[in-house]
This record gives C-alpha cells, sequence and structure tokens, in this order.
C-alpha cells in the first residue's frame, strides 16, 4: 500500500518496525519550516550561535557553509531540498558493565562505552579473546536502519536516505522533536524508560507529517539535578544545554588532533578514547524501566530523590556485544601496541579512526595522571623518540613530569 502523508496510525507501526529491526524505540518529526517554525528557527539559531562562538573547536565538519553563507546543519532542506520528515531510530547501547565512575583497577584508563562493541566470530584464537571481533557502531545501526527503510519504501511512494552520526543534520535536536526524549543538561537526549545510552540512526524522507500527526517533545525530566554539570572535570557543560565541545574530553581524545592544551591534561583523568562521566553520573542512567519511577517526577523536583540505584536497561545485541578487554583496560597494555597489534584490536572499531598515535598520546597523559614511577621507561622511550612522533613525544616528556616533580 502506498501512501501520501505521515499519519497519527503510522506511528505505531514505524515503533514495532524498529524494533524489530533491533532498536528501542523510534519517532518521526517534520523537518518542514512551516510545520513548526519556531522549532525550526530556534534549532537552527542554537546551532549557529554555537558555531559563532567557537564551540565546535576544530571540527570542520560542523562549519560547512552554502554558497549564501548558511551553515548546512542549520537546516537540512538546504542540503536535501526533497526532506520533509526524519525518522530517528534510538538503540540503547548500554551493557552490564561497570561505569566509568565505579572504583576501578590500578592504572587502567577508561574507553567510551559505545566504542567495546564487538561481534562473534569463528575463529577461537586467542586474540582478540573472547571471539569477539571489533565492530563500529555506525555499521551496525546502518545494517538496522536499511530494514526501516525498506519497509518505509513499501508503504510510501518517498525518497529516503539512511544517516548514522554523518548527515548534516543536528540528530539531538531532531530526536526531541520526534518524541524520543528530552535534551538533558549534559546535552544527551535521555529517554525516560531507556535513559540515555542511546545511539541515534535517521531515515530523512520526502514523506510530509500531517499537522495531527506531529508529536510532542518529551518533557523534560531534568528538574533542579546539576549532577553532569558539576561532575564534569574540563567545565565543558558551561550552562544547562550548552556545552564548549572545545573542552570535551571526548572531543580532546577522539576529534583533536596535535597537542591537548595543558591545562586541560590533569583533568582528562585516566579517560583515553571518549567520556563518559556526564552519563555515568545522571540518575535517570540508574533506573530501571519500572512503570512505578518513571510517572513522579515533576520538572521542579530533583531527580535524584527518585533514584531507585538500579541501572538503565542493559542490551545483548550481535554485533553490540561488550568487549571485556576494552573494559578499563589497563594503560601498559595499550601503551605496547605495536602497529599490528593495534590493527588486530581496533581494525572496524571506532578507534581505528583516532589512530595509534592518538590513542598513545591519550596514553601517555592518563600515564601522567595516575603519578606511578612504574610507566617513566614507557614515558622515556616515547619521550625521546622526538623525531618519529613530536606529539607524544611532548605529551609524554609533560607525563614524566607530572609523575616526579
Ligand atoms: C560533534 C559531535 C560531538 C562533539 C560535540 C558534542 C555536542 N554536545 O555538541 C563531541 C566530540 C564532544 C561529542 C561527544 C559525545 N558524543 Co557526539 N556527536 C556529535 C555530532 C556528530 C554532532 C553534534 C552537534 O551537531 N553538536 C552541535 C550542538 C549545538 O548540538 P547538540 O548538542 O546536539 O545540541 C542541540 C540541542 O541541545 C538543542 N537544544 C535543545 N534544547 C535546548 C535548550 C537550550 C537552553 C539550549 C541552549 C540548547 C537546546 O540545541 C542544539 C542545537 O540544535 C552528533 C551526530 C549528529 N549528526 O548530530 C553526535 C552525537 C550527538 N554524539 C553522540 C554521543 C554518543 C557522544 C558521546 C556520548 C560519546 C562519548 N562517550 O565520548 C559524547 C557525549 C558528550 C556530551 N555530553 O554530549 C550521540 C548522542 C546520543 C544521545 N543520546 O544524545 C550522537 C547523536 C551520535 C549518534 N548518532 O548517536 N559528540
Ligand atoms: S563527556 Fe566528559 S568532558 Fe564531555 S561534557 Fe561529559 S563529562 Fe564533560
Ligand atoms: S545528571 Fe541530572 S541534570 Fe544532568 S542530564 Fe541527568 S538528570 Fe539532567
Amino acid at each position: 500500500m502506498s501512501t501520501a502523508e505521515w499519519i497519527s496510525e503510522h506511528h505505531f507501526w514505524l515503533r514495532q518496525l524498529a524494533i524489530d529491526a533491533g532498536f528501542d524505540t523510534a519517532g518521526v518529526a517534520s523537518v518542514e519550516p512551516a510545520a513548526s517554525p519556531e522549532a525550526a528557527q530556534l534549532d537552527a539559531e542554537r546551532f549557529t550561535a554555537w558555531v559563532a562562538a567557537g564551540r565546535a573547536g576544530e571540527m570542520e565538519y560542523l562549519k560547512r557553509r552554502d554558497e549564501q553563507g548558511t551553515l548546512l546543519r542549520s537546516a537540512v532542506q538546504r542540503v536535501i531540498p526533497w526532506a520533509r520528515s526524519v525518522v530517528v531510530c534510538a538503540f540503547n547501547y548500554n551493557a552490564a558493565a561497570p561505569l566509568s565512575t565505579d572504583p576501578a583497577p590500578p592504572n587502567t584508563g577508561w574507553i567510551a562505552r559505545y566504542a567495546w562493541s564487538g561481534r562473534t566470530t569463528e575463529s577461537t584464537n586467542a586474540e582478540p579473546a573472547d571471539n569477539l571481533a571489533p565492530t563500529d557502531y555506525h555499521d551496525q545501526l546502518l545494517i538496522r536502519l536499511h530494514q526501516v527503510e525498506a519497509a518505509l519504501h513499501q508503504r510510501f511512494d518517498c525518497e529516503t536516505r539512511c544517516y548514522v552520526d554523518t548527515g548534516p543534520i543536528v540528530e539531538r535536536a531532531l530526536a526531541a522533536r520526534a518524541g524520543i526524549g528530552w535534551i538533558g543538561k549534559n546535552t544527551c537526549v535521555m529517554n525516560q524508560q531507556l535513559g540515555s545510552w542511546l545511539l541515534l540512526g535517521v531515515v530523512i524522507t520526502s514523506i510530509p507529517v500531517a499537522p495531527a500527526a506531529a508529536l510532542s517533545p518529551a518533557a523534560d525530566r531534568c528538574g533542579t539535578c546539576t549532577r553532569c554539570i558539576d561532575a564534569c572535570p574540563t567545565d565543558a557543560l558551561i550552562a544547562p544545554r550548552q556545552m564548549d565541545a572545545s573542552r570535551c574530553i571526548a572531543y580532546l581524545t577522539i576529534e583533536k588532533k596535535g597537542a591537548i592544551p595543558e591545562d586541560l591534561r590533569t583533568p582528562i583523568g585516566r579517560q583515553v578514547f571518549g567520556c563518559d562521566i556526564c552519563q555515568d553520573v545522571c540518575p535517570w542512567n540508574k533506573r530501571t524501566n519500572k512503570e512505578s519511577t518513571i510517572h513522579k517526577t515533576s520538572p521542579q523536583e530533583s531527580v535524584s530523590q527518585e533514584s531507585d540505584g538500579q541501572t538503565s536497561p542493559t542490551h545483548k545485541v550481535e554485533g553490540m556485544l561488550p568487549r571485556p578487554q576494552l573494559i578499563n583496560p589497563a594503560l601498559d597494555w595499550l601503551a605496547g601496541m605495536d602497529a599490528a597489534s593495534f590493527k588486530r584490536w581496533f581494525k572496524g572499531s571506532p578507534i581505528e579512526r583516532t589512530r595509534r598515535k592518538r590513542l598513545h598520546r591519550n596514553v601517555a597523559i592518563a600515564m601522567g595522571n595516575t603519578g606511578d614511577p612504574q610507566f617513566l621507561p614507557q614515558l622515556e622511550s616515547w619521550a625521546s623518540a622526538q623525531a618519529e612522533d613530536p606529539i607524544l613525544a611532548e605529551a609524554a616528556a609533560w607525563a614524566i613530569n607530572q609523575i616526579i616533580k
């Protein structure tokens, strides 16, 4: 059956379709400026102001403009003129595993939860152990997104385009408009049943949304809580829902090329790839999806009073299985990786794009932050290889000073 527009009856169908494809929830948002002029204008203004204030750091892809000088990501129709709506699918990647804020074995680093993902293999070789080969959520979500896209084509006569991360849109703003959740003060999309360990995939479509089918954005349930802002070690959360990405550890350890600013090295602590702190401290990630805990919180109350101490739902999905070796990895294990072993452990993982040199730069900083003299030989070896990698050598020299001072 081919229909012309999105009506309310399609919401339930879409959600089930997304769940069958392996997502946890889904929604749709109109991107026709006339459908929700205020929301569209506000999102465009916020993004434009954010870039203008230099918050994007060196992430040049966020600053791309059209011939009129308008930021491409400020309105999807500038890049994709046929776009009428965006289907947003959310995947819960939480795993039954410790938090970065839990007590950890000494001299271990932290890799962001989303980058632990792996898939089972036939191989029984020792490495990677537990038979889990690296995977990347971009690929894993895209496979599932294509299933959703195929079903959309069966139902609608439409054009579509799928993206995970890479599309010319601000996914979180659209996720909020598609009813997936509210934007927390840590800037993440939070869902009251699922928490914030959500990865997003989008299908941009040419299907107009009937005005009566527009979804209401989820209510803001942060209340008076400010735990994420208080816990951020680099003060990247400069105000509720406003991040200076150039200070965020995820940016510094993953995106930032060259030297990491010196004043931010100590606050980075043991994070060697990404950062989970502002989500680990969030009470909404300590909840179950039990009905009883959900409806009690009003926007005025502190959600911390509601926490039942349990974690948000976890998953065990093939392709997104947590690789045990990446949870609290030993710093000397990461430091000892040569090119071949880095490839064996990280080819096909998000960590591959950061490359071994940048990972080692981060490991050197984390070693310096331990203050442990056992790392001096490794750091001295890096520090003396100035010609080979000046950035790593400088980070190692800094780390040595931290240990011997
Ligand atoms: C660039 C980028 C980053 C940058 C900048 C992050 C940032 N906050 O902007 C860095 C490298 C720091 C980063 C870090 C992470 N990222 Co990232 N990132 C992106 C990317 C590619 C673009 C984001 C962007 O456009 N930022 C610009 C700012 C202005 O937009 P925004 O924060 O999304 O904010 C909008 C809303 O907050 C909205 N808003 C709504 N209400 C209100 C109210 C007020 C008062 C204000 C001011 C604003 C506001 O206004 C903004 C503009 O419309 C998206 C994918 C995409 N294409 O969208 C993934 C994405 C946002 N990242 C994601 C993830 C998982 C992460 C990390 C958790 C990874 C990690 N563990 O290290 C961290 C989280 C850090 C954090 N607290 O946000 C997920 C987020 C999922 C979720 N549940 O929210 C996304 C959607 C990728 C995906 N496909 O799943 N990321
Ligand atoms: S990811 Fe880490 S550094 Fe970035 S805002 Fe959250 S707590 Fe701060
Ligand atoms: S820690 Fe508190 S303020 Fe931050 S996102 Fe969670 S509920 Fe909102």
